[in-house]
C-alpha cells in the first residue's frame, strides 16, 4: 500500500491516541492536526512525540523554540513547536487537504448534525478523499445518509462509526454473522476500566452519561465537571449502561445483516479500577442455512486497552476507506460495508 497522509481534527483522547498509534502502524504518516485553538502542519511528517507533549501540556521549559511557542497562555496544539494559534482550525485543514489522503474526525459530536457538517465543509471545497469518524448514535447516520450524494460528488469516501462500538464491534458481528443464513439477534457488552485513563477520556466518559436515564446529549453536554463526579460517585464509580442508542443496530441493517431492532448495546464502565470490569463480547444468534441454530461469540482480550480497540480499527478503517477510494468508490460506508457481504 502505498503512504497515507493522514490529519486529525481534535486532539482530545481519540485524537492523540491515533497519532501516537499511528507511528506504530505502517504506511500512515500525519501530517496535520488541530484544536480548537491550534493547527499544526508538516507534509514531511508531524513530530507525534512533541505535539502529544504540547497537547498534554507538559512540555518541559527547556529553553529553545518550545519555550517561545509557549509564553503566554498558549495551550494544547498552540503551546506546540510545530503549530500556529488560529480561531478556524478546521478550513486551516481544508486549505491544505490537497495534500491530505484521509482526515480522522476525532470531535465530540455534542450535536447530532456537527460530524456531518464537517463532512459537507469538506465536500464543499472539492476535498477528495476519506474521511472517518468515531461517532456512536444512531441517528447520525441518517443525516450522513442524506448527504452522502454531495460527499459522492466531491469524491469522499466517509467511513463512519470506525472505533470500537460502532465499528470494530460492528465489524466482528458482521463476521460472526456469516455462518447464518438468517440473524435473530446480535449483543454487544462491552466492558472499560478507566482508572489511569479517567482525565484522558472525560469526553467518553461524558458521552456515556447521556445514556443514562434521565440524561440526554444536551443535559449531558452542559453537566460541569463536579456534577459528572458526582453521578460517578452514586454509582460508585461503576455505571451500567442497557439499550444504548449505538450505531452498531443501523449499521448492521444498512448492510443487510439483521434488523436493527434485533441488536442491543450495552456494557459497564469502571472509572475506579483498570481492570475490565466484564469481558467485551459480540454475541450473534442465528440459523444456518442447513437448519442449526447457534450463536458464534467474539471476545476481546481482558487485557487490551479501550484505546488500543477504538484507535486500532479506527486508523485500521482509514486504510480500508483509503483503498476504497483510491478505487473510486466515494459515498459513506459503516464497518459493515467494509467486511464480507452477507
Ligand atoms: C467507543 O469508544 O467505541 C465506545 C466505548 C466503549 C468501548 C468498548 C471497548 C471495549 C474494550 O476495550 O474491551 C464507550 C461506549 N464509550
Amino acid at each position: 500500500m502505498d503512504e497515507i497522509n493522514f490529519a486529525v481534527l481534535g486532539t482530545g483522547g481519540i485524537g492523540r491516541r491515533a497519532l501516537d498509534y499511528s507511528t506504530q502502524k505502517d504506511h500512515l504518516t500525519p501530517v496535520a492536526a488541530c484544536d480548537r485553538h491550534g493547527v499544526a502542519v508538516d507534509h514531511d511528517g508531524l513530530d507525534v512525540d512533541e505535539l502529544l507533549a504540547a497537547t498534554e501540556g507538559n512540555i518541559a521549559n527547556d529553553g529553545g523554540t518550545q519555550t517561545v511557542k509557549q509564553s503566554g497562555s498558549m495551550k494544547g496544539v498552540a503551546a506546540s513547536a510545530q503549530a500556529d494559534p488560529t480561531e478556524t482550525p478546521i478550513d486551516d485543514i481544508i486549505d491544505v487537504s490537497d495534500a491530505i489522503d484521509a482526515v480522522l474526525i476525532a470531535l465530540p459530536n455534542l450535536e447530532h448534525d456537527f460530524v456531518p457538517n464537517v463532512g459537507e465543509r469538506f465536500a464543499e471545497a472539492g476535498y477528495e478523499g476519506v474521511l472517518v469518524d468515531v461517532l456512536k448514535r444512531s441517528r447520525v447516520i441518517d443525516i450522513l445518509d442524506a448527504r452522502e450524494e454531495t460527499y459522492e460528488d466531491s469524491g469522499i469516501t466517509f467511513v463512519c462509526g470506525a472505533g470500537a462500538t460502532p465499528g470494530f464491534l460492528t465489524g466482528a458481528a458482521a463476521l460472526a454473522a456469516q455462518s447464518f443464513v438468517e440473524i435473530e439477534e446480535v449483543e454487544i457488552w462491552w466492558g472499560v476500566g478507566l482508572k489511569s485513563g479517567y482525565e484522558d477520556n472525560r469526553g467518553t466518559v461524558r458521552e456515556d452519561i447521556a445514556h443514562l436515564d434521565g440524561y440526554d446529549i444536551e443535559t449531558a453536554r452542559n453537566l460541569t465537571d463536579e456534577e459528572i463526579e458526582e453521578i460517578v460517585e452514586e454509582h460508585d464509580g461503576r455505571i451500567e449502561f442497557n439499550d444504548m442508542e449505538h450505531a452498531d443496530d443501523v449499521l448492521l441493517e444498512r448492510a443487510g445483516i439483521c434488523d436493527a431492532e434485533d441488536v442491543t448495546v450495552g456494557g459497564i464502565l469502571d472509572v475506579r479500577s483498570d481492570e475490565k470490569p466484564t469481558t467485551t463480547t459480540v454475541s450473534v444468534t442465528g440459523r444456518t442455512f442447513d437448519g442449526e441454530r447457534g450463536t458464534n461469540t467474539f471476545q476481546l482480550d481482558d487485557v487490551t486497552s479501550m484505546e488500543a480497540n477504538v484507535n486500532g480499527p479506527a486508523l485500521g478503517y482509514m486504510k480500508a476507506g483509503v483503498r476504497r477510494n483510491r478505487a473510486g468508490e466515494y459515498g459513506v460506508f459503516g464497518p459493515a460495508d467494509l467486511m464480507p457481504g452477507f
